[in-house]
């Protein structure tokens, strides 16, 4: 088959973000755009000739187009093998799952994650190493310096392959293989899991759980998971065939876009268990009878019980967490007497840990939750996680959650967002707190008084690399926080992100709304930021 090389000219906006290149379908959807981040990403690569690659996505518009691109380029740039998720379906942690499970050279994956889908939507593409995790900052930049570079792309002349249809078909000198998207995702989840156990649960009578998809990749993954293998009644699912347009919502499992969700746990003859997923199913949201588990607390009170499953008795080497996450799982480390790792936002600086065995558990604000199972944040496996631990200590969610605050102390938390606001105004906000933040010591706010205010740095302790300028953090001396950073996934103007952080030792203060408990840092925070100034905003746009 015939190899073209198709010429063509940078686009200078291709730097990939915290999660991969994400933008408006309308920005893929200029001549060559995907083509020419697809042909940097081979070219920033040595030695793949012959290798495997993994490629899928969220089934969003724009998916299955830009799977045939990419299965034409990855032929003509010589690749052996690609193994595709029928129906170019594959969740962000089945992606990993296969990389590691077929020992592929790495993997593309497709999604803009939760951000809203359609021809005026978002779409996302990000590569994934060896190890299955999101490409490191190192190889992130090589993309886009040979993207500023670019002149041309290799494309095969052929017509679409048929995506549908399970077994192997040849594109040039290269295979490729459809696969079922959720069959080994799986098997790996029946290892780490007591299926047996939850299945018991399930088919009490006592135990009535919701599960949203949102109409998102897990759908088909939930259906296999909780109907088939665990005995789920079909009304316990929600929303699970996956859309393109995600049926117009925004699958971004939080107390706002899950708000369907939410009204049925927090409503009258509420289920003891709900949870939901988003665009590309690797954040997860967990809920009780009128109950949310914050993403820091749910990594905390995972990590506090994972003796308890039988994938992680052995117990945890140790826990990693983003620095904005809350600081509830140190207290947990502490306790086990296991590290804990800060990182900066963003889950590729959790892969090194995961790889030199340093940390187990690894957990972010932003509704993710993974461990050393897989490189990715993996939103069923935290659902299975809870519904184990669940079915082991006969318990309700608000049961647990209280006792673990009783034993370790509860980290009040909230975060903050102010979306789309504008770039130039947001910059100023961080500029100004990077530049005057430091002469803050000391200064008394109310009850309280700041003990430091930095720009966060980090020094990966695997291979020495250095990332500086990860978000200003403002700690106080009773241990309480705020940190604002930037988002690096938003795909509009910009977005500020506030997260606050208070502790409460004292078990007759815990049971507080977390907003009405922090409400005294979030009247500092805008003294201090002058949010509202920066960014001609009243109130932030999401609140979770
Ligand atoms: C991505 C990253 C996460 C990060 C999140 C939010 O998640 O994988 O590590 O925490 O974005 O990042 P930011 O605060 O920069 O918007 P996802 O689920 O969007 O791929």
């Amino acid at each position: 088959m015939k190899i073209n090389e198709v010429e063509t000219h940078a686009f200078n906006d291709q730097r990939p973000g915290t999660s991969g290149l994400r933008k408006k379908v309308t920005v893929f959807q200029q001549q060559n755009y995907l083509e020419n981040f697809v042909q940097s990403i081979f070219d920033s690569l040595d030695d793949y000739r012959g290798k495997t690659l993994v490629v899928g996505g969220d089934g969003r518009y724009y998916n299955r187009h830009a799977v045939q691109v990419i299965l034409r380029m990855a032929a003509a740039n010589g690749f052996g093998r690609v193994i595709v998720g029928r129906g170019g379906l594959l969740s962000t942690p089945a992606v990993s799952c296969l990389i590691r499970k077929f020992q592929a050279f790495g993997g593309i994956v497709l999604s803009a994650s939760h951000n809203p889908a359609g021809p005026d939507g978002d779409f996302g593409i990000k590569y994934n190493t060896a190890n299955g995790g999101p490409a490191p900052e190192k190889i992130t930049e090589a993309i886009y310096s040979k993207s500023q570079q670019i002149q041309r792309y290799l494309t095969l002349a052929c017509d679409d392959l048929d995506l549908d249809a399970d077994g192997e078909q040849q594109l040039g000198d290269m295979k490729v293989e459809i696969i079922d998207p959720v069959a080994d995702y799986t098997e790996l989840m029946q290892n780490l899991f007591d299926f047996d156990r939850i299945r018991a649960l399930l088919a009490s009578g006592l135990f009535n759980m919701r599960f949203d998809a949102m109409h998102a990749v897990t759908g088909p993954y939930a259906r296999e998971i909780f109907e088939n293998r665990l005995g789920a009644a079909p009304n316990e699912l929600l929303n699970v065939d996956p859309k393109e347009d995600f049926g117009g919502g925004h699958p971004d499992p939080n107390l706002v876009y899950a708000k369907d969700l939410v009204d049925i746990l927090f409503g009258a003859q509420a289920p003891d268990f709900g949870a939901a997923s988003d665009g590309d199913g690797d954040r997860n949201m967990i809920l009780g009878r009128r109950c949310f588990v914050t993403p820091s607390d749910s990594l905390a009170v995972l990590a506090a019980n994972a003796h308890l499953t039988p994938g992680y008795r052995q117990g945890l080497a140790g826990i990693a967490r983003s620095m904005p996450t809350s600081q509830a799982a140190d207290r947990v480390a502490e306790r086990l007497g296991i590290e804990l790792y800060e990182t900066p936002t963003g889950w590729k600086f959790f892969g090194n840990l995961l790889d030199a065995g340093k940390a187990t558990l690894c957990g972010e604000e932003s509704f993710g939750t993974g461990s050393d199972h897989l490189r990715e944040k993996d939103g069923l496996w935290a659902v299975l996680f809870w519904l184990n631990l669940l079915a082991v200590r006969k318990e309700s969610v608000q049961t647990m959650l209280d006792a673990h605050w009783r034993s370790y102390g509860r980290n009040y938390y909230s975060r903050h967002d102010y979306e789309g606001v504008s770039a130039d105004g947001a910059g100023q906000l961080i500029d100004t707190l990077r530049n005057d933040g430091p002469a803050l010591q000391g200064k008394r706010y109310g009850d309280y008084e700041v003990a430091f205010c930095d720009d966060f740095a980090y020094t990966d302790p695997v291979d020495g690399s250095v990332s500086e300028k990860q978000g200003i953090r403002i700690g106080f001396t009773d241990g309480s926080r705020m940190v604002f950073r930037l988002s690096g996934t938003g795909t509009e103007g910009a977005t500020l992100r506030l997260y606050l952080e208070r502790y409460e030792p004292d078990p007759e203060h815990q049971s507080l709304d977390a907003q009405d408990a922090l409400a005294d840092l979030i009247r500092i925070a805008d003294e201090i930021a002058r949010i509202r100034h920066h960014t001609q905003r009243d109130a932030p746009t999401v609140i979770t």
